[in-house]
């Protein structure tokens, strides 16, 4: 469902994910062996610098509501960093384990989100990607990972769904038959998501206003677990 101005995006962008199909039928199904995973980034957390004890307490928290809920049934949640010592990884692990999250079902690590399947960490359907408003390849971090790993035709396969995205949207993408990401690390879907920014140097910083800010970042995984359990379905 393709959409041509940001008000019709922001629509399209909320009904988009219970209609996706995924292209060639190879949804990996919920098993033992595989149960259907998405890896998430910390969102927000490095270019756009959101304060990390805060955020840490909001990824556990959402974790939790969506652990608590019948959608997650025979689902599993990856939070990954390529940053070996990274600072959210360790946050999240001690209140995860404080917060008695089931550490089968929710995995903290540390790793290439576009490799996890190929360097032996766990295999993902549907990786989440943290954009960038415009949706745009480039520019640094984890988008520009995904991007570089998804191949030339993602950015196109993207504006299909969106041309933007407002900060506490996601936007599911289905990933082209080709892409590398899907025939070699078994990637159905990249949802982007678009989190709070406090960097004054990068468009729509919210400058030191957490309240709003914080209210985003949990509208953020809210929509990403309820879009990956739509897909997964
Ligand atoms: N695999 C796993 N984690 C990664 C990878 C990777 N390949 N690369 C980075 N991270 P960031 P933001 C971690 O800055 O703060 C972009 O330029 C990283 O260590 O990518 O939401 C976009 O275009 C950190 O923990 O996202 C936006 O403009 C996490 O991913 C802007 O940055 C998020 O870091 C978004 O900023």
């Amino acid at each position: 469902q393709a959409s041509s101005s940001a008000a019709s995006t922001k629509k399209g962008v909320e009904s988009a994910a219970p209609e996706l199909k995924d292209g060639d039928g190879s949804m990996p199904q919920a098993s033992e062996e595989s149960c259907a995973t998405l890896a998430f980034p910390s969102i927000s957390t490095a270019d756009f610098r959101f304060d990390h004890e805060k955020a840490a307490n909001i990824i556990v928290e959402t974790v939790s509501e969506f652990f608590s809920r019948a959608e997650s049934s025979g689902l599993r949640l990856v939070l990954v960093d390529i940053d070996q010592g990274s600072d959210m990884l360790s946050r999240v692990r001690s209140k995860a384990e404080s917060a008695g999250l089931d550490s089968r079902k929710f995995l903290v690590t540390h790793g290439d989100i576009t490799k996890l399947h190929s360097t032996g960490g766990p295999r993902c359907s549907v990786i989440a990607n943290a954009a960038n408003w415009r949706l745009k390849g480039g520019g640094g971090g984890v988008n520009l990972a995904i991007y570089r790993a998804a191949g030339d035709d993602f950015e196109e396969a993207t504006k299909k769904y969106a041309k933007t995205l407002d900060p506490g949207k996601v936007v599911a993408v289905p990933l082209p038959a080709s892409s590398p990401l899907r025939t070699k690390e078994g990637v159905t879907h990249v949802i982007h998501v678009l989190g709070p920014n406090m960097n004054p140097q990068r468009p729509n910083c919210i400058a030191d206003d957490y309240s709003q800010g914080c209210r985003l970042l949990r509208q953020c995984y809210a929509a990403l677990f309820s879009t990956f359990a739509s897909i997964a379905k």
